[in-house]
C-alpha cells in the first residue's frame, strides 16, 4: 500500500495535522481573522473509558403506505426528522450542539432485507440559520440561497434517481420528501447522509447521518455473530471547543471560509469520545463505517490482536482476510469479527496510528461460543475486462492559489454545471480510469452501482497533464485483499491510476459521481452522470 505523505500526515497527528500541512487551517483562522474563535479542547486532558459505547436506536417504522411500484402491495413507512439535538460525548463535557436525524448522533439504524421495500418521510425540521460557516462562493450555495437545506443520500444504495438524494433536490426547513429504497441488492451496511450541493460536509459534520443495514439468506446461512454481538461502530472525528461544542475551521478570508479539508481532536465512536464496551470471550462482528469529513483511519489493537475483515463497503468477501491493521477512507465501510476469546480478562484498546479510539473490556468468565467464521463467505465473481464496453479517462484535479493552498478541486477538469459527459447505458459494464495527480488520496464513490476494483498503478502525472501521454513508473498493483470484493467507493491514491469496473445496473437517470472528502466534494469535485436506457 503507498502512503503519500498527505497521507501520512491525515493519519499521523490529530490538531497537530492541520497545522503541519501548512494548509487554511485552524491556526490561520485563529492567528488571523477571528480572533474571537473559541479555543480547541486539549482532549489528552480528559479521562478515557469512563462512558460506555452508545449503540444507535432502530428506526421504528410508522405504519405502512401503498408501494410506489406496485399499489397492491403495502410497504412499511418510517418518517426521519432532521432537527437540532444537544448530546452529551464525554461524561465531563457539557453536551455538544448537533443536527441529527434522531435523539443523538448518529441516527437512528435502519435493519431491512434485501427485496424488501420501504419509504422513508425526510423531514426538514432544522432552524433558518446554519450554526457553522457557509462559504457563499461555493457553487449551489450563493447568498441568495437559503442557508439551511437538506436531502438524504443512502450511501451505496440500488434507488431510483428520484429517492437518491440528488444534491440539487434539497429541501427548506418545514418541508419534506418521500423516497422509496427497493432494497433489490445484496446485504450490506449502506448509510445514510445529507447531500446538499455546496453545504454537504457542513450539514454532515453538524450530524446529519446514519446507517441502513440490508440482509438476506446468504449472509444468514452463515452463522456469524448476530444479536448482541454485532454491533456498529461509526468513526467520525470533530474538533471540540473547550465548551465541548462543535468547531468547523475557517481559511483567513472572511469572505470563502471554505477550508480543503478538517481534522478534529476528538475520534468519536458512535457519538462518544473513548468510550469503552465491556465484551465476552467469543466472536463479535463490528460492522465499521468511517462517516468522518476527511479523515483517514489506520485502525489497530494496541496489543496487535489479530481480527478478520469478512465484508467491504457492498457486503461479504469472498473468504475472510487476516489483518493487524486496517485502513479505512471517509465513506468507506468494514465488516469485522474479532475473536476476543483468547483475551480473556483483558482490555483491549483500539488506536488510529498513536490514538487512542476505544477501549474492549473482555469479561474473565468463560462462555461458549456458538457463532461460526466460515472459510468460504459470499463468491465475487470477477468481472472479466473484456466485458468493458467502454473505458473513460477521468482526471481527479487540484487548483491552487498563488501561496499554494488549494482553492478549488475538479473531476475532468470539469465544474459542476457543466454538461454531462458520462452516460453509460444501462445494462452495459465500463471501465473508469482514475488519474490521479494531486498529492492526495481522493476516495472516489459512486452512486447507484456497485464495482470492483481493477488495479493501481503508478504514472508520470506531468507527462500525462502536459501530452496526454499515460507513462507508467511500475507494474499494476492488485487490489488489497480486503479490497477484493464488491466496492462503491475506491481510494484513488495519490500519483497513481485506479481501475475500477463497473456494470450499471438497475435504473436509468440523473446520478452523482464524488470524492467522498466531503471539502473536496462541496467545491466542487462532484459532477453528474447519466445512465441511459439501452437503444
Ligand atoms: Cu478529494
Amino acid at each position: 500500500m503507498v502512503i503519500t505523505r498527505r497521507k501520512f500526515l491525515q493519519r499521523s497527528s490529530l490538531l497537530a495535522t492541520t497545522l503541519a500541512t501548512g494548509k487554511t487551517t485552524l491556526l490561520n483562522a485563529m492567528a488571523h481573522s477571528v480572533p474571537t474563535m473559541p479555543v480547541a479542547l486539549d482532549v489528552s486532558t480528559l479521562a478515557q473509558f469512563v462512558d460506555s459505547l452508545p449503540i444507535p436506536e432502530i428506526a421504528r417504522q410508522q405504519g405502512s403506505r401503498l408501494s410506489p411500484s406496485d399499489p397492491k402491495l403495502s410497504v412499511p413507512f418510517f418518517r426521519i426528522q432532521a432537527r437540532p439535538v444537544a448530546s452529551k460525548v464525554h461524561r465531563d463535557l457539557e453536551p455538544t450542539k448537533f443536527w441529527s436525524f434522531g435523539s443523538s448522533v448518529p441516527g437512528p439504524t435502519f435493519e431491512t432485507r434485501s427485496g424488501e421495500s420501504l419509504l422513508v418521510e425526510w423531514v426538514n425540521a432544522l432552524p433558518n440559520e446554519h450554526f457553522l460557516p457557509v462559504d457563499h462562493t461555493i457553487h449551489g450555495a450563493e447568498a441568495d440561497k437559503p442557508a439551511v437545506r437538506t436531502v438524504v443520500h443512502l450511501h451505496g444504495a440500488k434507488t431510483g434517481p428520484e429517492s437518491d438524494g440528488y444534491p440539487e433536490d434539497w429541501m427548506v426547513p418545514g418541508k419534506s420528501s418521500l423516497y422509496y429504497y427497493p432494497n433489490q441488492q445484496e446485504a450490506a451496511m449502506l448509510w445514510y447522509h445529507d447531500h446538499a450541493i455546496g453545504i454537504n460536509r457542513l450539514n454532515v459534520y453538524a450530524g446529519l447521518f446514519g446507517t441502513f443495514f440490508i440482509r438476506d439468506g446468504v449472509e444468514e446461512a452463515l452463522n456469524l455473530p448476530k444479536g448482541k454481538y454485532e454491533l456498529p461502530l461509526i468513526l467520525c472525528d470533530r474538533l471540540l471547543t473547550r465548551a465541548g461544542q462543535l468547531l468547523y475551521p475557517v481559511s483567513p478570508d472572511p469572505v470563502s471560509p471554505w477550508v480543503p479539508e478538517i481534522f478534529g481532536n476528538a475520534i468519536l465512536v458512535n457519538g462518544k469520545l473513548f468510550p469503552y464496551l465491556e465484551v465476552e470471550p467469543r466472536r463479535y462482528r463490528f460492522r465499521l463505517l468511517n462517516a468522518s469529513n476527511a479523515r483517514f483511519y489506520h485502525l489497530s489493537f494496541v496489543n496487535e490482536a489479530p481480527f478478520h475483515q469478512i465484508g467491504t463497503d457492498q457486503g461479504l468477501l469472498p473468504a475472510p482476510v487476516p489483518l493487524t491493521d486496517l485502513e479505512i477512507g471517509p465513506g468507506e465501510r468494514a465488516d469485522l469479527i474479532v475473536d476476543f476469546a483468547e483475551h480473556r480478562g483483558a482490555q483491549l484498546v483500539l488506536k488510529n496510528d498513536a490514538f487512542v479510539v476505544m477501549q474492549f473490556r473482555v469479561s474473565p468468565k468463560k462462555v461458549t461460543d456458538t457463532s461460526s467464521l466460515p472459510p468460504a463467505l459470499r463468491p465475487v465473481p470477477k468481472i472479466p475486462e473484456s466485458q468493458a464496453v467502454q473505458t473513460r479517462l477521468l482526471t481527479l484535479d487540484e487548483y491552487v492559489n498563488k501561496a499554494g493552498n488549494p482553492v478549488m478541486l475538479l473531476l475532468n477538469a470539469s465544474h459542476w454545471k457543466m454538461p454531462v459527459t458520462e452516460k453509460p447505458v444501462l445494462g452495459s459494464t465500463e471501465i473508469w480510469t482514475l488519474i490521479n495527480p494531486t498529492n492526495d488520496s481522493h476516495p472516489i464513490h459512486l452512486h447507484l452501482v456497485r464495482f470492483q476494483i481493477l488495479d493501481r498503478q503508478p504514472y508520470v502525472p506531468w507527462l500525462y497533464q502536459t501530452k496526454r501521454q499515460l507513462q507508467f513508473l511500475g507494474p499494476p498493483q492488485a487490489p488489497d485483499p480486503n479490497e477484493a470484493g464488491w466496492k462503491d467507493t475506491v481510494r484513488a491514491d495519490s500519483h497513481m491510476v485506479t481501475r475500477i469496473i463497473v456494470p450499471f445496473l438497475g435504473f436509468t437517470g440523473r446520478y452523482v459521481w464524488h470524492c467522498h472528502i466531503l471539502e473536496h466534494e462541496d467545491n466542487e469535485m462532484m459532477r453528474p452522470y447519466e445512465v441511459i436506457p439501452a437503444p
